[in-house]
């Protein structure tokens, strides 16, 4: 009987954990879910258009000839529209004359009806691309980006390729209610951490790698609070609602002191960020303007030998036309020259990283004066006269 009371004790708390889990990372919620898993089971689904289907091998499938299968759900959904539905559409696809041969990209559709309008039509289509690969695609089609996804959802039609003689197997289709914030990594000019300490007083965050699996990011706000706080005293210091220059914002200046500095990013359904993602905070950024900054460099640390040819950087070959004296062979000027040795450049790349695409190096031998002009790439679109360029390629300082 003893045993039997902890039993139900570390079940409670088991179940307790995993609630409080739940409510700290915001999980989808799934409306409505078809998943072909039962043999010959079409969870009333109707094929039209196909050759062949059934349902087998954990998917609902078809083949179709001269023209494009479809896949419609016979009952009504009844389901209240959201700005945050997407559709989860697990699916394979390849050329059905062929196990190994592909298909391209194509358009895949799904079409919806509402009580206000009962009809399919191509106003009501959330549109996506899907690819004839063989392997199983999982599609996050938004349908809140549809503005007449709005009312009650009534029916559904799925049309998973415009591609003919197609094998289509569907895994699953879902109807969820998009609940997770964008995912994204915290960067800043001059990327510090936790406990780092600056002399200025006007910090910057950018977010880099921005992704949310459903929508685009909407906005994101910037807050500030006294390092060590809690949650009720982030200040809101700046919002950024434009895609133009990234998602960023440089703080206002900011007294002496230490801070935390937080990011809260909205998915297009206004999902954000919570706040133990574990990129939106950098703890304790301590401002003090008195600091020196200075770099520090651990000698004894571990160090292996490197191959100098590498130490060099890149010389964009059009850029070398007024530096470069072909009667002295050497740059034209003799501080830059002196300045490029003190930095221990050991080699320059020549000509350049992707400019080098349109240099022809049967075009800059021969006597100066006959060498053409030569093709900047799209950096560089118009024609300049490099015939007094006679820098040999990997010039050495
Ligand atoms: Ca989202
Ligand atoms: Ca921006």
């Amino acid at each position: 009987m003893r045993i039997f009371r902890r039993s139900v004790l570390l079940f409670a708390g088991f179940a307790f954990f995993l609630a409080a889990r739940q409510c700290a990372l915001a999980a989808d919620v799934t409306d409505r879910s078809w998943v072909f898993s039962s043999e010959g089971d079409y969870l009333n689904w109707r094929v039209e258009s196909a050759l062949t289907s059934g349902v087998s091998g954990g998917s609902l499938w078809a083949e179709s000839g001269a023209s494009p299968a479809y896949f419609v759900q016979n009952a009504t959904l009844d389901i209240p529209a959201r700005k945050d539905h997407y559709f989860e559409i697990r699916i394979r696809m390849r050329p059905a004359s062929s196990p190994t041969a592909r298909f391209a990209g194509a358009y895949a559709g799904i079409y919806f009806t509402t009580d206000a309008e009962p009809s399919f039509d191509e106003a009501k289509k959330l549109t996506f691309r899907t690819y004839g690969t063989g392997t199983l695609k999982i599609h996050n089609v938004w349908a809140g980006a549809n503005t007449k996804w709005t009312g009650t959802i009534k029916r559904i039609r799925l049309d998973p390729t415009t591609v003919t003689d197609a094998r289509i197997e569907i895994e699953s289709i879902k109807l969820i209610q998009d609940r997770t914030g964008p995912e994204f990594i915290l960067k800043n000019n001059w990327t510090y951490s936790d406990n780092d300490t600056i002399n200025y007083d006007t910090p910057s965050l950018m977010l880099m790698d921005t992704y949310d699996k459903v929508s685009d990011i909407y906005k994101v706000e910037f807050y500030r609070r006294p390092a060590g706080g809690t949650n009720q005293d982030w200040v809101l210091v700046g919002t950024d609602i434009s895609l133009l220059a990234g998602w960023q914002h440089k703080f206002p200046a900011l007294p002496a002191g230490s801070y935390d500095l937080g990011v809260k990013a909205y998915d297009q359904a206004m999902n954000p960020n919570d706040w133990d993602y574990p990129e939106a905070i950098v703890h304790n950024l301590t401002i003090n303007p008195a600091v020196t900054p200075r770099i520090e460099v651990d000698a004894a640390g571990p160090a292996q030998p490197f191959d100098k040819m590498i130490a060099g950087n890149n010389q964009i070959w059009y850029r070398w036309t007024n530096d470069y004296d072909p009667a002295t062979n050497s740059l034209k000027s003799a501080s830059l020259e002196s300045l490029l040795a003190d930095c221990g450049i050991t080699v320059v790349r020549y000509p350049g990283g992707c400019h080098a695409d349109t240099f022809y190096w049967k075009k800059s031998i021969g006597p100066v004066a006959t060498r053409p002009d030569q093709y900047g790439n799209h950096r560089a679109p118009v024609p300049v006269s490099y015939t007094h360029l006679t820098l040999p390629p990997n010039y050495s300082v």
